[in-house]
């Protein structure tokens, strides 16, 4: 490990790019939305999100092991990694889903993020489905994909998800690059699980181990394994306890809100969103009247169709321009809007609707009305504060002066 990277030498002034909430572990922040103008996020800036402390991992002495329902355990070095399989690139959002909890109020458990906890990069790796081949493992696509992480305290209970063999087939990759470098130690050296389109919680870093499974890890046997799958990263209801499934067979977040057999869904794919990036709150001075607003929208592994931007909070909405999504469908979509700004105070506020038809809610519900899909354009209030869509909470106040 070189020094730098080092969780106990590196603190937050080496990153003026980020806003800490904690240092260890590193939790942090992109403190300027100005950032997310560019397609890609710096490694310097991107988000970090560390359940516990960033772990030193000797790469030399580091395996990745494929077990579980293969023809025969495997285990591989990072050299035999890198030469034995072919590599693929994806440009992909990643999604804190606790992105955005500071609107839910009653505060919800959890880290105070605002709207900082997303970025996106180039990831290159070796898809999963290459992987899961050479140890002759069975795929079918009713199976599960166990991918554990190296980073837990011997006492903690071991970071993990299940994962869908379809998805897992489809276009997960074990990523040792971000943006054409070597993995950040806190993004995941030496390597990383991406899923694209999902939210960052599956995309499990410092990767060790990918087991094969009939159903999600569930129950006594896998209990130093599953918390974070079963009991965390689902939406709950004020007053309820997860229901431990062993199989779900619907993966979308949003179908699965609105699934009678799944009652806490889990955070998998990202929900319909967006975010204006400018102006920013204040007091703006247009030379000619023309205010741009700009902003970004994304819809998981949907895809962002139309943008509307309200300068009247929410009375009255706009089509902005879409201005190009560069890198492909799991990255954002980049809006703006040229606005003839009249003086005075105004509520600037964006709303995305994808390729579904599924748009944003307006607000967030109270927790009293034990919401469990969105209903009457309020996202349900949940104890974790996860998965927050809703267009109100971002809005931006401006007064326009001459
Ligand atoms: N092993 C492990 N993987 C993990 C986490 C973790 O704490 N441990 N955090 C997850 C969460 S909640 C998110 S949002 C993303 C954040 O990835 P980043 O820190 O590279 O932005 O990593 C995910 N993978
Ligand atoms: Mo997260």
């Amino acid at each position: 490990m070189v020094e730098k990277d080092d969780p106990k030498t590196r603190f937050k002034d080496d990153r003026p790019e980020l806003e800490f909430l904690t240092t260890q572990p590193e939790n942090a922040q992109v403190a300027n939305y100005s950032q997310y103008e560019k397609f890609l996020t710096s490694n310097e800036a991107f988000f970090i999100r560390n359940h516990y402390s960033t772990p030193a991992i000797d790469e030399g002495k580091w395996e990745l092991s494929i077990t579980g329902l293969v023809d025969e355990e495997v285990t591989l070095s990072l050299n035999e990694l890198k030469e034995s399989f072919p590599t693929e690139s994806v440009v992909n959002v990643l999604e804190c889903s606790g992105d955005g909890r500071t609107a839910f109020k009653p505060d919800a458990d959890g880290h105070q993020w605002s709207f900082g906890a997303i970025s996106t990069a180039r990831w290159t790796g070796i898809p999963l489905s290459a992987l899961l081949k050479a140890a002759g493992a069975v795929t079918n696509d009713d199976l599960w994909l166990t991918v554990i992480g190296a980073d837990a305290p011997k006492s903690e209970p071991i970071f993990a998800r299940s994962l869908p063999m379809s998805k897992v087939l489809d276009d997960c990759l074990l990523a040792y690059e971000m943006n054409g470098e070597l993995l950040p130690a806190e993004h995941g050296f030496p390597a990383r699980l991406i899923v694209p389109g999902w939210y960052g919680n599956n995309s499990v870093k410092w990767v060790r181990r990918l087991n094969v499974m009939e159903t999600m890890m569930h129950g006594e046997e896998w209990k130093q394994y599953s918390k974070w799958h079963q009991q965390r990263y689902r939406i709950l209801p004020k007053g309820e306890e997860p229901i431990e499934y062993e199989n779900v067979d619907v993966f979308d977040t949003q179908d699965q809100m609105e699934a009678d057999a799944i009652r806490h869904p889990y955070l998998f794919d990202k929900l319909v969103n967006s975010l204006i990036i400018k102006p920013t709150k204040g007091v703006i001075t247009p030379t000619d009247r023309t205010v741009t607003i700009t902003g970004i929208a994304w819809a998981g592994d949907d895809i962002v169709t139309r943008v509307e931007v309200s300068t009247d909070g929410g009375e009255t909405w706009t089509d902005a321009e879409l201005v190009g999504q560069e890198g492909g469908q799991f990255t954002w979509q980049r809006f703006r809007y040229d606005w003839n700004a009249s003086p005075g105070d105004h509520m600037l506020v964006s709303r995305a609707t994808d390729d579904r038809g599924r748009g944003q809610p307006a607000t967030i519900s109270d927790p009293d009305e034990k919401l469990l899909q969105i209903t009457d354009a309020k996202f349900p209030w949940n104890q974790r504060g996860y998965g927050n869509n809703a267009y109100m909470t971002r809005s931006v106040d401006v007064t326009v002066e001459t």
